[in-house]
């Protein structure tokens, strides 16, 4: 490998390392942290040492609403109480810290809202071009789980619903085609239902790039079933708080 080839490697680092384990199939499980629901810092020690213990494969930390002003010193908290990828996973421009390794730069695809296709990332540029995270281009997609959540709330957008598989299929190869790298399906942060197996697999049969799928996923054979119909990447958040031990679980049944 030339020197050149590594400093591009480097830069992108955590992409070539979701294309890597797609390519061997190993699915990864990514832990969603959501610093609103962080009482204090001994939960968040104790949520990141099961993170490490139960082999979590990442970590993701974000939520469409903050308000407790914790975001900065929750990311710099997991950055030492872990070795796990953080990647921020923002819900406005103000989830942004340094101390991440990678941040998804999400363009909500499924919705119409041209603030969330382009406006805040507009916005955002300036920060992040001068920050070391790595930008994972990603085409988010919401999902309908059931449930009005926060995120179709927040984000004023009507998620593409369960059943029509043909839509988030063809949203998702726009996606691509426009250049977008990842591609995260999600039926929104406690989701009544989680996303059918046969839009996963729509989704899958149409595009090459890695797909994150989340939103309600409650157990061992729901986050099985999400990987088996095409995720390559589940993440949990809800169940997790309530129970971190169900990491390990997690792990053991996605592989
Ligand atoms: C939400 O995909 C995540 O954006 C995780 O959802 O909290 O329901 O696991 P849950």
């Amino acid at each position: 490998m030339s020197f050149f080839y590594y400093i591009f490697d480097l830069k992108n680092r955590i992409l070539n390392y979701l294309l890597e384990n797609k390519g061997n199939g190993k699915k990864l499980l990514a832990v969603l942290i959501d610093p609103d629901s962080v009482s204090d810092e001994q939960q968040l020690a104790d949520t990141c040492k099961m993170c490490n213990e139960g082999n979590a494969d990442l970590i993701l930390v974000g939520g469409s609403l903050i308000t407790n002003g914790f975001f900065e010193q929750c990311v710099s908290l997991i950055k030492s109480h872990t070795k796990i990828p953080v990647l921020l996973f923002p819900g406005s421009v103000m989830q942004i810290s340094k101390d991440a390794d990678a941040i998804l730069f999400l363009s909500l695809i499924s919705g119409r809202n041209a603030d969330l296709l382009i406006g805040k990332h507009v916005l955002s540029a300036p920060t992040l071009k001068q920050s070391n995270l790595e930008i994972l281009p990603t085409g988010y997609m919401l999902i309908d789980g059931g449930n009005i959540t926060s995120v179709s709330y927040i984000s004023n957008t009507v998620p593409i619903p369960a059943d029509k598989s043909a839509i988030a299929a063809t949203t998702a190869m726009a996606g691509e085609m426009l250049g977008l790298k990842i591609i995260y399906m999600d039926a929104g942060s406690g989701a009544q239902f989680p996303i059918p197996a046969k839009l996963i697999n729509a989704v899958r049969k149409n595009v090459s790039a890695p797909i994150f799928v989340g939103g309600g996923i409650r157990t061992p054979e729901a986050a099985k079933a999400a990987c088996d119909a095409g995720a390559d990447i589940v993440v949990v958040g809800n169940a997790i708080e309530k129970d971190p031990s169900l990491i390990a679980k997690l792990v053991a049944a996605i592989n």
